[in-house]
């Protein structure tokens, strides 16, 4: 699947600039291409400088709202970033239409941190402009949500946080949902923590986005994943993981015909193993069995993927979630590892969902009181004074 990603604020730039690396990964290890036209958004001039991989230009760099805010960000109001996208998104539709690849493209995702004010705000609104022009391509969102200590202790992150969800998704066919606070390695520095929850967040679209486009006959797979398969199982709320197991490295090639039947059975099971690893991966906290829809995708080398495996995995997934229609493939392009990619989508219910709209409502109503008596406090005060002349 080709897709035209669109980055929006900090966190959305920087997850768009490694899937603008997953692309020259895949063009040099895979010849394919899986996203021709990335495109960064931001009010924040600095933060467009930082990128490694998206070209600098004015066509793929975009400055929103320099007149307003200088080149320096909103600030986390995100209704300020949705006014914004509202004047300055046509930058963006001149954008996506000047790419002479982006006919190529199947889809769009847009990425986008919710608790930030850029992002946040513009996301919904560029989503919309996007479904207004281009009828005939599905629109999926990449929302990252706000670390623990985020929602406990900024009430704005909570609010942005639910507004977005809320306007993405009544746009959006599929919002992929990607919790920061389930990534974190509490032994790694902030910098370095960052680095790696961006990479591990666009790392699960890397196999599914190549298995349709790979022009070289070994990387075709028995059952291929393509762009119909992926555009029919997405929709609504959506997790992706991926889960790996090694495999024994060979000293030399003729060891792999010597396997006695123990070695055998172990291959199967590598591929459950990695089921598991992904399931304990998945992006978002969710029950399986509120999934609808649910794709699986199996890369490694062709020898290490016997029938079995594939038996084993689906079986599995159709355990763990028993009303979901299910779609799977292989895809032989993985050389050390077997790797088990899983989207679960048109999930029901999702707990985090939820625990951040009853906390954004809760601290709207505080929020309100809590002006109220502020401006009561400050009329009480200047009744005080009322006698006395003003200068
Ligand atoms: N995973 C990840 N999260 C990030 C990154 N940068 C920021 N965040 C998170 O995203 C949220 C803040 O959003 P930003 O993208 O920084 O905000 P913005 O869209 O640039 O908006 P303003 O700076 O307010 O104009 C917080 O929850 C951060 O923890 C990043 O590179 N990766
Ligand atoms: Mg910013």
């Amino acid at each position: 699947m080709k897709l035209t990603v669109i980055g929006l604020g900090q966190c959305g730039c920087r997850i768009a600039d490694h899937f603008a690396r997953l692309n020259l990964k895949a063009q040099t290890e895979r010849r394919a291409t899986i996203a021709p036209d990335i495109v960064a958004v931001n009010s924040d001039q600095a933060d467009l400088t930082g990128l490694r991989f998206i070209k600098k230009d004015y066509m793929h760099s975009i400055l929103i709202g320099l007149r307003q805010t200088l080149g320096h960000g909103v600030g986390k109001i995100n209704e300020i970033g949705a006014q914004l996208a509202r004047e300055d998104g046509d930058k963006v539709m001149e954008a996506i239409k000047a790419e002479p690849r982006f006919y190529e493209t199947h889809a769009f995702l847009l990425i986008g941190g919710t608790a930030g004010g850029t992002g946040s705000g513009a996301l919904p609104v560029i989503a919309q402009m996007i479904k207004d022009r281009y009828l005939n391509k599905p629109i999926y969102a990449l929302l990252v949500l706000p670390f623990e200590h985020e929602i406990s202790s900024e009430t704005r992150s909570v609010y942005n946080t639910a507004t977005c969800l809320k306007s993405t998704f009544e746009v959006a066919d599929a919002v992929f949902l990607a919790d920061n606070q389930r990534y974190v390695r509490k032994d790694a520095s902030l910098v370095n923590n960052i680095e790696k929850i961006n990479r591990q967040i666009a790392e699960p679209f890397y196999d599914l986005m190549c298995a349709g486009e790979v022009t070289k006959h070994k990387f075709v797979g028995a059952r291929t994943i393509d762009a119909g398969d992926l555009i029919a199982t997405l929709e609504g709320w959506t997790t992706i993981g991926i889960g790996r197991t090694p495999l024994p490295s060979l000293r030399f090639p003729w060891e792999i015909r010597k396997k006695n039947f123990r070695e055998k059975a172990l291959e199967s099971f590598r591929g459950s193993q990695a089921l598991d690893a992904t399931l304990s991966d998945l992006s978002i906290a969710c029950n399986p069995k509120d999934a609808s829809r649910a794709m699986y995708i199996i890369a490694g080398p062709s020898k290490e993927m016997n029938m079995d495996m594939v038996k084993s995995i689906s079986e599995c997934i159709k355990e763990i979630a028993p009303t979901a229609l299910i779609r799977g493939g292989d895809f032989p392009g993985e050389k050390h590892f077997i790797d088990v990619t899983l989207i679960l989508s048109q999930i029901s219910f999702v707990p985090k969902v939820k625990e951040l709209y009853e906390k954004a409502v809760q601290y709207g109503q505080e929020h309100k009181i809590q002006l109220e008596e502020t401006h009561k406090k400050i009329q009480s005060l200047s009744e005080v004074g009322k006698e006395l002349p003003t200068l």
